[in-house]
């Protein structure tokens, strides 16, 4: 089995209101539709949940209290991402069905019996970065810890972090034109630098996230996006341009 983490950065315009890249979507779609084997799919919550997420200052977890009103609209347009996402995905032949973390989680015990249930039965089980709660508190949870919490309960052959970048480089490539590219590296190698800011950690979250995943996989690859043929040498198991985390 794999599981696959496609980035709310990669999907969606991060700085638009709920604009998703359709263009970019469909191809990556395409090419997810030729994958035959066992898959899980997550994806983030891009301009759908960290604009709001901020305004309403839901990043810190708290008591649900005055924060109703927020935490639902939130909720309202990562599904609404969630079923634009699935939509493509049927479109494709691809027999996807929704798994809201905010009915399987209570704040870390995932019950993930859905998603074996509809594994077994040969649907793609589609996750997201969402907010959970419990005894009166809400969180919210990335795509990221939910690929982690996947990773120990179903032990997959690899997990594939799809974003807006090459993979991993020495520093953010972004800021830095310099950076270095790095193909392949130990886990125990990845040094964790804190960078921008988003509602659920940037690029610090993944990298902590992908050091514990190590455990329970023995491959994390990071690759881009914006270059879907990318995707399909990974899913083909094909030299390709990407970071493997071993
Ligand atoms: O985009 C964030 O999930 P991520 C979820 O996977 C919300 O980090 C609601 C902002």
């Amino acid at each position: 089995m794999k599981v696959i983490k496609l980035g709310g950065s990669i999907i969606t315009h991060k700085e638009s209101y709920k604009k998703i890249n359709k263009d970019l979507l469909g191809k990556l779609c395409d090419v997810l539709s030729e994958n035959k084997e066992e898959w899980i799919l997550i994806h983030g919550a891009g301009s759908f949940g960290h604009i709001m997420a901020l305004k309403y200052g839901l990043e810190k977890p708290g008591s649900i209290k005055g924060k109703g009103k927020a935490i639902s609209k939130v909720v309202s347009d990562v599904l609404t991402l969630n079923s634009v996402i699935i939509e493509y995905l049927n479109e494709r032949g691809i027999n996807a069905i929704s798994v809201p973390p905010h009915v399987i989680y209570n704040f870390g015990k995932p019950d993930f019996t859905a998603v074996k249930s509809l594994t077994d039965k040969g649907f793609v089980p589609v996750l997201f970065g969402d907010i959970i709660m419990n005894k009166g508190r809400y969180r919210i949870i990335s795509g990221d810890e939910i690929a982690l919490d996947l990773s120990r309960v179903f032990r997959p052959e690899s997990v594939a972090f799809i974003t807006d970048v090459d993979g991993l480089f020495d520093s953010d490539p972004k800021a830095n034109k310099n950076a270095r590219f790095i193909p392949l590296i130990k886990a125990r190698d990845i040094s964790v630098v804190d960078t921008g800011r988003d509602a659920t950690g940037s690029m610090a979250g993944k990298m902590k996230r992908i050091k514990k995943m190590m455990s329970y996989t023995s491959r994390v690859v990071v690759l881009n996006g914006n270059r879907p043929e990318r995707l399909r040498n990974y899913l083909r198991g094909k030299e390709s341009t990407l970071t493997v985390i071993e």
